[in-house]
């Protein structure tokens, strides 16, 4: 089974790049920007990588991602986690990535989207891995906020596949940027949106309803309501469900309890990703590993999760062949 899960082309639809900072990169970019790190080590780091919900990393990701300063560090941030990816034997990623988390630090949009970009590009062209872009809004910030940094991003909209909504989900409803989406779409960017980790079902309905998007990241407590399953269920929304992190911010107890079989029972559009791999316990391999240890899936599951990733991923058709 592991070597069939190494070996199998594998598609992650969820990756937050910032998420991806592994503390030995962190370490080498502060000692670049002579940054002071909270950490004396990069075992320090790792131990502090205990979550009590989805707030509590959210704090240790925005303070993680402070030591990136420079074109150069987005690029070798990106860089290092396709590497990595390619070894595990990944051949697609859809990356959010979120501008406003770095514009807030006086760090400058181009400077983002250039490294990232050169990124791309590289991993397109060097590691036949193709990368899907996602400009991800942080919903705890004011919706202004979003759509000023969405019209400053013209010049990177043919860039994007998609617009995103992250951060703490907790009294931030998909309702609050109906008017940044509403706009998104008007710039003919497709839209997706996280809902359903911590926050309620209702969430789930509302981003389909208000933000019209394509996709769900994460999703799982659409179990709370029968309707809201029936809907996903009709309309073949795909669910990004991120198994590991899960269990990290505790939205389950443990892996074997996690709904996962049960969403596939349901008849869902289910496919599974890393999410932020470097504070999650790892990437999307790991996670194809952990689901097979806990809930015994067989080649066949794995084969129908990804084909349902390849069908939603961002690329073209010609690509899409190709990785089926
Ligand atoms: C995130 Cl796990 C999760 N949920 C919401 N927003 C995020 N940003 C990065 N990881
Ligand atoms: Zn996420």
């Amino acid at each position: 089974m592991l070597e069939f899960l190494r070996r199998l082309p594998k598609v992650e639809l969820h990756l937050h790049i910032e998420g991806s900072l592994e503390p030995e990169l962190m370490f080498e970019l502060a000692s670049r920007n002579c940054i002071e790190l909270p950490y004396a080590t990069v075992e320090e780091a790792k131990a502090a990588y205990e979550f009590d919900d989805l707030q509590g990393f959210l704090n240790l990701y925005y303070q993680g991602m402070n030591v990136l300063r420079t074109e150069q560090d987005f690029y070798d941030l990106a860089m290092d986690y396709f590497k990595r990816a390619r070894e595990e034997g990944v051949v697609h990623i859809d990356m959010h990535f979120d501008p406003q988390a770095h514009i807030q630090r006086g760090v400058s949009l181009d400077v983002v989207m250039s490294g990232l970009l050169s990124a791309k590009h590289d991993a397109e062209t060097s590691l036949d891995l193709s990368v899907g872009m996602i400009m991800a809004f942080l919903r705890d910030r004011p919706a202004e906020e979003a759509l000023q940094v969405l019209e400053q991003a013209a010049p990177y909209w043919k860039s994007l596949d998609a617009i995103g909504l992250d951060s703490a989900e907790h009294n931030n409803p998909p309702i609050k940027f109906q008017a940044v989406f509403a706009r998104a779409k008007e710039i003919g960017l497709v839209r997706v949106a996280h809902a359903g980790e911590e926050g309620p079902a209702d969430y789930i309905v509302q981003a389909l309803d208000v933000l019209d998007v394509q996709r769900i990241d994460h999703g799982v407590r659409c179990l709370e309501s029968e309707r809201v399953v029936q809907r996903l269920r009709d309309e073949q929304i795909v669910l990004t469900v991120c198994p590991l992190s899960n269990v990290s911010l505790k939205v389950v107890d443990q892996l074997r309890f996690h709904p996962l079989p049960k969403l596939l029972e349901e008849g869902l559009k289910v496919t599974i990703s890393s999410d932020d791999p470097a504070y999650f316990g790892g990437g999307l391999l790991t996670n194809h590993i952990a689901c097979a240890e806990a809930f015994g899936w067989g080649a066949d599951v794995f084969r129908l999760l990804n084909l349902n990733a390849i069908e939603e991923a961002f690329t073209s058709d010609e690509r899409r062949k190709e990785l089926i």
